[in-house]
């Protein structure tokens, strides 16, 4: 069977009640392809998860943007895949690249003399505990411009998906969202044969180092300045089976890149 096209719309720290009451009429009116097509999933901050997830369409789901990496208990100003749960939301990002670089998630700096340096093992502890707790999970991986220029985008890639491969078995309530750094919120989208080569690359790492099967079946999607102008070229590619979209999910123009795959 074929990898279901994912779309997930990443709020991040955007939007007050009345902005995204105003954005989910947007989602709720659109014209898209049928749930079967296209997997739909919106991550609003926090606080606004429950009223999203109780006005929009019963076919789109939900995301957090983070959780914390075990149980929950004394980690103030955390939320714990417990809670997620709890409330229904079924689906979390974890290690998006401005958590990695913004607020320490790589625990350990990225060592340029160290490419297969322990940095991702947060991320791939946290990927772990979510999954352990029901959660589906959306992994960002992703090179910063430096990282690309030294030629070792896909040293770095594999190297972050083989710290959540080291904790995982299942990968079946994974997607892994590549997203180069140099591309996020900058309007400096990849081209489509760049995020082809890096897809491809991994889907191949996958089928080496975790199986076949796993390698065929993991949706990888592309993030970092997806448009509505740009997301058709993008779709079209062989091993690109979805976005990561920021700033444009919180525009009509997210429902032109839901449609991106048809
Ligand atoms: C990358 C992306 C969404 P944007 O962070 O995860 O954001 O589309 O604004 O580059």
């Amino acid at each position: 069977m074929g990898r279901k096209f994912f779309v997930g719309g990443n709020w991040k720290c955007n939007g007050t009640t009345d902005q995204v009451e105003k954005i989910v009429k947007t989602l709720n009116e659109g014209q898209v392809p049928p749930s079967d097509v296209v997997e739909v999933v919106v991550s609003p901050p926090y606080v606004f998860l429950p009223v999203v997830k109780s006005l929009l369409r019963p076919e789109f789901q939900v995301a957090a943007q983070n959780c914390w990496v075990k149980k929950g208990g004394a980690f103030t100003g955390e939320v714990s895949a417990e809670m997620l749960m709890n409330l229904g939301v079924p689906w979390v990002i974890l290690g998006h690249s401005e958590r990695r670089a913004l607020l320490g998630e790589n625990r350990m700096r990225y060592d340029p003399g160290c490419i297969l340096c322990n940095m991702f093992l947060f991320v791939g502890d946290k990927v772990a505990y979510a999954l352990s707790q029901g959660l589906k999970v959306i992994a960002c991986v992703g090179e910063t411009l430096e990282q690309r220029e030294a030629g070792s985008t896909m040293e770095v890639v594999a190297a972050q998906t083989k710290a959540i491969a080291e904790k995982i078995n299942d990968w079946s309530n994974v997607v892994i969202a590549y997203e180069p750094v140099w591309a996020i919120g900058t309007g400096k989208v990849a081209t489509p044969a760049q995020a082809q080569e890096v897809h491809a690359s991994l889907r191949d790492w996958l089928k080496t180092n975790v199986s076949p099967e796993v390698a065929e079946s993991t949706r990888i999607i592309y993030g970092g300045s997806v448009t509505a102008a740009n997301c058709k070229e993008l779709a079209a590619q062989p091993d690109v089976d979805g976005f990561l979209v920021g700033g444009a999910s919180l525009k009509p123009e997210f429902i032109d890149i839901i449609n991106a795959a048809t």
